[in-house]
């Protein structure tokens, strides 16, 4: 008896399971009615006085190994089959893996870069806003539609404050706090109530830019734009400008590149007009020098605004804005680390 007792225990000892089936298998050979443990206290009682204890413990000791084999493998195969369902295999050494920068991040430094080439600083502001830098200061009629609630998130009970709904209102700032010769971007977050979808997303983000001195001219902002649009989009980038409609901006237009996915060829992108409009611009309305203590029979100037989202998929081409705020590593982990 005592042979078989060790028997067993060597193998109870080596046993290895892959399946929860297998498990169970084990479970009955030893454990169940019939099973080997129950057979041996069976025999026990033939087992002679003197070596009864012995015998005892020796089985006891068995079952004790059987159950703790059992538990640690039914934990060990549960642990596996639900790692699988997830995709993860939690039993792989752990990497270390690279943080990488977020392609907002990487397009707007790229666009901080270019501008500073040339002489623009970067400007920053606050997020919530007063309605006069938001909004009047830079020429808003007092009944335009962007001062409505559907369009605009104020804060509650106060219809003076808002969060901002383009990064202007840092430009106001600067206008205010500084005098020409001004040349400034401002980066940032703004906010604004729009329904959620794969073109619009109602936080994004925005660069403005101003350049402000005597004698600024609309051929200095093509000039400049023309310059940016070649280093964001490659050499060959070609521009052109559509007139359009800004409060803060007369004249104000729309300019469009080149089609940096077919060269101009035309392609879903562009909607086979071989354009693809890119940011607004415009000469500062005097108006909103005035409102800002600068001289507009001295000093005139140019602004713009783009969307880095916009800019973004453009250069990358991705069609869902919505993958910007997911935060789904897979996608987050095709940007390049080093930038
Ligand atoms: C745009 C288009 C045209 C703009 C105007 C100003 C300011 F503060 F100087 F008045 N900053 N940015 C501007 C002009 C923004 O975004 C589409």
């Amino acid at each position: 008896m005592k042979t078989r007792i060790a028997e067993y225990l060597k193998d109870v000892e080596s046993f290895k399971a892959s399946t929860l089936e297998q498990l169970e298998e084990f479970r009955i050979k030893y454990i169940s009615k019939k099973g080997l443990i129950p057979g041996l206290f069976g025999d026990f009682r033939n087992v002679d006085a003197a070596d009864r204890k012995e015998m005892g413990q020796l089985i006891n000791h068995l079952k004790t190994a059987v159950q703790e084999k059992i538990v640690s493998l039914k934990d060990a195969l549960e642990a596996d089959t639900s790692t699988q369902e997830s995709g993860m295999d939690l039993t792989l050494p752990a990497m270390p893996t690279l943080g990488s920068r977020h392609p907002l991040s990487i397009v707007r430094n790229e666009i901080i870069d270019i501008f500073s080439r040339i002489g623009f600083s970067v400007s920053e502001g606050p997020e919530i806003e007063d309605d006069f830098h938001n909004f009047s200061a830079l020429n808003f009629p007092p009944d335009h539609p962007a001062r409505d609630m559907q369009d605009t998130f104020f804060i509650e009970k106060n219809p003076d404050i808002a969060l901002r709904t383009h990064t202007s209102s840092v430009q106001v700032r600067v206008m205010e706090n500084s005098q020409p010769p001004i040349r400034t971007i401002s980066p940032g977050r703004v906010f604004r109530n729009e329904a959620i979808s794969a073109r619009a997303h109602c936080i994004f983000h925005q660069v403005e830019g101003l350049y402000i001195d005597t004698d600024v001219s609309f051929a200095d902002l093509k000039q400049t734009l023309f310059y940016f649009a070649k280093e964001m989009f490659g050499e060959d980038t070609k521009i052109r400008f559509r007139p359009s409609y800004f409060p803060f901006t007369e004249p104000s237009a729309e300019m469009d590149i080149s089609c940096n996915i077919c060269g101009g060829k035309g392609c879903n992108i562009c909607k086979y007009t071989g354009w693809v409009e890119i940011l607004g611009c415009g000469m500062v309305d005097p108006n909103v020098l005035e409102s800002c203590n600068i001289d507009s029979e001295k000093y005139t100037g140019f602004a713009f605004g783009m969307g880095v989202e916009r800019t973004t998929m453009l250069k990358y081409q991705i069609n869902d804005l919505r993958l910007f705020f997911e935060n789904d590593l897979r996608f987050l982990q095709q940007f390049d680390a080093s930038h």
